[in-house]
């Protein structure tokens, strides 16, 4: 065997807004390298936020948690009084109700109008909500949300509309907010890479813009193309280079909020250090909209790498995956930027859904690794260095590398897809657990035993799949299992034992994606009793009348297990 040089990546991976072709990645082996890797289709980066990945799914209306509150239904008066808010009514409301004064500006819309609005992204969660507010500035979402505390109008905060957890959609009839129309940068500080935004941003459009002055955004996921900078800070958006840039609780330096009494709490800080009294904006930060509506953000962003390789091993064993996470730590040091995994039936899917494959055989599991650094000739030696380790270790047994950027950005759409590929295929339940890395692997395996002894996972059967993979770096493991359509006797099968399980390796029920309305009730999975409470009394705090996100991220009644 012997290894072909580091390719050579010119650019960044994350500013085109699609990716090229693999054309040629270089192969590690000499089985591989006298065949051109197989083209790999064009990314898919881009999710318009009213495209819903299986819209022949059939949803799941919501049903309530049992709120102790109760709320206003929505009048001709109410839309009156909104539109009288807005700078542009008839480009911020959306609404299937008749204003009581028909001279406001506003035309009643048909209820199809505000289905992208109502579904989330995998068409699982449906509300039934006839307003959508999309304010154009801070000043009137404050109006708004004052005047639906006043009423006691129930609001549901929504962004990209991106949410893996139901906490973006009504569960009733709630009013939409979206921040769609809030999409301005305030300023940028090329000095210290601080952004300032509003919360409406498009990552992708973020990080495109940053990128022209030589930074990045510190985080970037799938969906990159319709979240928001609002909604990433409002779930605390984990992603694919949490492993090097950390959480959204380091890098926001200060937000904006609108309350739901109607205040603002200006907290747009753009200092480093600030001991002065309580972290308020941290309680924000993975709130999931439940005690207010993020108008603004203000991050910390870092330079961007000039030099980036990107390369998928093919691994034998889940044992050997931790090995190689190990060996790739210890050798990159600082320059990792990201080591995502697949297990063939994940790599199977993206296949299946038209990603071409650079192998040649089946390999039980993938690995994909990227590095980021300042110095081109340095880190293209570490790599090889490690490529040469890994390979007389038998550790890897068949690899990739990306040669250019385009190759990079197809290597990376095997691992991006998995969440496209899979709502594709049929109705998606979703687990997006942590938990010590040794265990990633036993759940996955457990939960497709327990599919085969009830007789129901295969192709023709009502589990079609079920996919193990994720972010390795974070002992975060994404488990899709993709059924024929949502069925309470599926769901039966899978919960609460995936909690339960999660539950007895110390593991977190949510690792990135948020409770929302999926998990409100199981928090107590992760979280004591007391931690509920004092959630709760929080959350009573900022919304005495429970008017933000009802029915979503707490349980109503304290949880137990
Ligand atoms: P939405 O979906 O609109 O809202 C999410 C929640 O935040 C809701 O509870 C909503 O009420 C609340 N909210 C939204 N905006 C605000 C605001 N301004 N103020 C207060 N509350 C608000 N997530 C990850 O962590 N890592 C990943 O790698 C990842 N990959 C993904 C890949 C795909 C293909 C998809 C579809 C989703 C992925 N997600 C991932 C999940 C999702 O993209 C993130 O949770 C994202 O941060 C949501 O942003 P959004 O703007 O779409 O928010
Ligand atoms: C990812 O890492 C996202 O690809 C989505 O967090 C995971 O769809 C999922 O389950
Ligand atoms: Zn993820």
């Amino acid at each position: 065997m012997s290894l072909l040089p580091a390719a050579k990546i010119g650019g960044r991976r994350v500013v085109l807004p699609s990716r090229a072709a693999l054309t040629s990645s270089s192969r590690l082996f000499t089985t591989s390298t006298a065949t051109p890797a197989p083209r790999v289709s064009p990314r898919t980066n881009v999710f318009p936020s009213k495209v819903l990945a299986n819209p022949s799914a059939p949803r799941r209306a919501l049903a309530t948690h049992a709120s102790p509150h109760t709320y206003a239904k929505l009048t001709g008066e109410d839309i009156t009084a909104f539109a009288s808010f807005l700078s542009s009514p008839s480009s911020s409301l959306l609404t299937t109700i008749q204003p009581s004064d028909s001279s406001c500006g506003v035309k009643p819309v048909g209820q199809d109008e505000l289905d992208g609005y109502n579904a989330d992204w995998m068409n699982k969660y449906k509300g039934r909500s006839q307003l959508v507010v999309k304010p154009k500035s801070t000043q009137e979402v404050a109006d708004v949300v004052k005047y639906c505390y006043e009423k006691r109008i129930a609001v549901v905060p929504q962004g990209g509309n991106t949410g893996l957890v139901g906490g973006s959609v009504p569960v009733e009839d709630e009013v939409i907010i979206s921040t769609a129309l809030l999409n301005k940068v305030r300023s940028f500080d090329e000095v210290s890479g601080t952004l300032v935004c509003d919360a409406g941003c498009i990552l992708e459009s973020l990080d495109r813009e940053i990128g022209a002055k030589g930074y990045m955004m510190p985080l970037d996921l799938g969906a990159k193309g319709s979240c928001h900078i609002g909604g990433n800070v409002a779930t605390n958006a984990g992603g694919l280079r949490f492993l090097r840039y950390g959480s959204l609780h380091g890098n926001v330096l200060g937000l904006e909020v609108v309350l739901p009494n109607g205040e603002v709490l200006d907290g747009l800080s753009t200092l480093r250090k600030d001991n002065t009294g309580f972290d308020l904006k941290q309680l924000f930060i993975g709130s999931e909209g439940s005690i207010g509506l993020i108008t603004g953000v203000s991050i910390v962003t870092p330079r961007r790498p000039s030099a980036q390789n990107v390369a998928v091993f093919a691994v034998d064993s889940f044992d050997a995956v931790q090995q190689v996470f190990g060996r790739v730590k210890s050798h990159c040091g600082e320059i990792l930027s990201a080591f995502e995994f697949m297990d063939q039936d994940a790599f199977n899917l993206v296949v299946h859904h038209g990603i071409k494959n650079p192998f040649e055989a089946k390999h039980p599991f993938y690995v994909l690794i990227e590095t980021s650094g300042s110095n081109k000739d340095h880190d293209d030696e570490k790599l090889s260095g490690l490529l040469e380790e890994l390979m007389e270790s038998s550790m890897i047994t068949d690899g990739v590398m990306a040669q250019d950027e385009s190759q990079a950005g197809s290597l990376w759409s095997l691992r991006e897809s998995i969440a496209e590929a899979a709502g594709k295929k049929g109705a998606v339940y979703k687990y997006d657990l942590s938990m010590p890395i040794p265990k990633m692997n036993e759940l996955v395996e457990h939960l497709r035993q327990r599919f085969n002894d009830a007789g129901v996972l295969g192709q023709d059967k009502q589990i079609k799949d079920v996919v193990g993979y994720g972010h390795i770096g974070d002992g975060n493991l994404h488990i899709n299992i993709v059924a024929e359509a949502y069925a309470p006797e599926i769901e039966a099968l899978i919960e609460p034992y995936v909690y339960e399980w999660t539950s007895g390796v110390q593991g977190s029920i949510s690792a990135e994606h948020g409770l929302g309305y999926m998990k409100a009730e199981k928090i107590g999975y992760t979280k004591g009793q007391k931690s509920v409470e004092w959630m709760q009394r929080i959350k009573g705090l900022f919304d005495e009348r429970g008017i933000f996100n009802p029915n979503k991220y707490l349980p109503s009644q304290p949880a137990s297990k």
